[in-house]
């Protein structure tokens, strides 16, 4: 198999998986599907497909990327590291030696050359067209997802520009909030690539909105990949198979012919409106900022177009997998950079850009500040607010482990870096927009050539008596279960809370 090749292909995957649920009943897209759809996502439920959205012919489909077997599934990977293993071949390929090697390189040349995206004459997107005063975004099912939020937001579009100085394409994802049947401000963020080609453009930039893409080239969208790389050529060597094209109908850009609805029109540079408030993944309302117009020309769609939704939020929601998805592709790109880094984790509960733990291979003093400077330094990374340093053998996905480490291990007043930098674009925290403080802290072993005492020995027991006891274990007439209850602390400490409240 191959990952699916569109929205409709995924839906019948999932459903012969037992991951998705079809709901009958009328639901409302005021605030009722968030609720619906908060539970089954905390709960690791399925994708749900609403079939009866309250003032919409259209299915609303949610939680497609909800779990970490839904995301697997997407990519039709085992593991989202195997997908980050293609692309670190290419990425990390030598000079080939002999003939066999030659061959096999040209080989991934060629899968990357395949890539590239191959435009079409017809599309399913464009079954339906829909010019001037009829098009309207009342059409669409969209939803308001959190009780203060300003408006309804259309949340998982893949957002389609044209760099006005050299042609490349972007697609980023960016939230579009609805200002009527046919206008909707474009959330595109100070760092991002959709907003560096909205401000090389003089007067007007064209822009085409993808909904409702097969799992790949939707994920495509939100990869924080560097400006000059389309996102659809990425989305075509993950998918093994190019992503198909068709010409827009009122604007100069191509777009996904697989899509389920393509919303077609322009944004004048200097026309702003105040977007928001939105319940934003950082948990909290982002509250109003100017952000750009987009003006609908046309929408086009297949017959029965199916609309795809997310809602973010407090920690965790359906994107902690979208997020995920990325801290595991882009390992092997982080570590072409700072080739000492073995792994990293950015965790979910941390919104991702607020923490990331990541362990290294220590070599010199010094070693884990390097890494932290390069980190503050690296693409979308740049923007994390705390770095955890630990060593090679400490698992970075076991914060109880970390925890540990930075107990055992720190020196606040040695091993705490605190400098500054650029933040996130909807970080609250700092006392100015976009800029503030960062913290790195150094949970490594530190050696004399640091200036501190003889660093003590790890506890461990030895292999032989591991062995033996492994060997002799039954005879013990331990029960196993005992033991697990007893690891359990960690999810007991709800209810104990609860009882402390009290
Ligand atoms: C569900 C979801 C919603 C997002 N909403 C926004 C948004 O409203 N504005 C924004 O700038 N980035 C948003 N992002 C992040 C961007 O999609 C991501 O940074 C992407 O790399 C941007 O593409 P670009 O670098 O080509 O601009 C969102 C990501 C996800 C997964
Ligand atoms: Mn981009």
């Amino acid at each position: 198999m191959a990952p699916p090749g569109d929205l409709r292909e995924w839906i019948a995957r999932l459903e012969r998986e037992g991951e998705l649920v079809r709901i009958a009943a009328e639901v409302d897209p005021e605030l009722e599907i968030t609720e619906i759809n908060d539970r089954t996502v905390k709960a690791g439920g399925p994708a749900l497909l609403f079939e009866n959205v309250k003032g919409s012919d259209q299915p609303l489909l949610i939680n497609q990327f909800g779990t970490e077997r839904r995301m697997c599934m997407a990519f039709d990977a085992p593991s989202l590291d195997a997908v980050a293993t293609k692309l670190g071949d290419v990425l990390e390929m030598q000079p080939p030696q002999g003939l066999v090697e030659k061959v096999r390189g040209l080989q991934k040349l060629k899968s990357i050359a395949d890539s590239r995206p191959k435009t079409v004459k017809r599309g399913v997107c464009q079954e339906l067209v829909i010019e001037g005063d009829d098009a309207s975004l009342d059409l669409l099912p969209i939803q308001k997802c959190w009780p203060d939020d300003a408006a309804p937001f259309i949340t998982l579009p893949a957002v389609i520009t044209k760099d006005p100085r050299t042609g490349t394409r972007n697609v980023g994802m960016y939230r579009m909030q609805k200002l009527g049947p046919r206008a909707t401000a474009m959330h595109w963020q100070i760092h991002k690539d959709g907003r560096a080609d909205y401000l090389a453009t003089d007067g007007r930039i064209e822009v085409a909105v993808a909904l409702g893409l097969d799992p790949v080239t939707a994920y495509s969208a939100s990869a924080p990949l560097p400006k000059h790389i389309d996102e659809l050529m990425v989305a075509g060597f993950l998918r093994g198979e190019p992503v198909e094209l068709v010409r827009a109908r009122t604007v100069d850009l191509e777009v996904p012919a697989n899509a389920e609805i393509v919303l077609e029109g322009y944004i004048d540079k200097d026309e702003l409106t105040d977007e928001g408030p939105f319940g934003d993944h950082t948990g909290y309302y982002t509250p109003p900022e100017p952000f750009p117009v987009f003006r609908l020309t046309a929408i086009t769609m297949r017959r029965d177009a199916i609309y795809p939704s997310i809602v973010v939020g407090k920690p965790p929601q359906e994107d902690a997998w979208l997020g995920k998805a990325t801290e595991r592709i882009f390992l092997p790109a982080v570590r072409m950079t700072v080739p000492e880094i073995v792994d990293y984790d950015l965790p979910v509960a941390g919104a991702f850009h607020n923490c990331c733990i990541v362990s290294i291979r220590k070599a010199f003093p010094g070693h884990a500040q390097k890494v932290m400077h390069a980190i503050w330094g690296l693409g979308m990374l740049s923007l994390t607010k705390s770095i955890v340093v630990v060593d090679e053998w400490v698992d970075v996905h076991d914060y109880e482990e970390v925890l540990f480490r930075v107990g055992a291990n720190v020196d606040p007043k040695r091993d705490v870096l605190i400098t500054e930098g650029p933040l996130d674009h909807l970080d609250h925290a700092p006392t100015r927009q976009f800029y503030g403080g960062k913290i790195g802290i150094d949970a490594t072993h530190k050696g004399l050539q640091e200036g501190t005492r003889e660093w003590p020995p790890e506890i461990e027991m030895t292999p032989e008596i591991k062995a033996l006891v492994d060997r002799r274990w039954a005879e013990y007439g331990i029960s196993l279960d005992l033991a697990a209850d007893n690891g359990r602390i960690r999810q007991s400490s709800r209810p104990l809370r609860a009882l402390l409240r009290r």
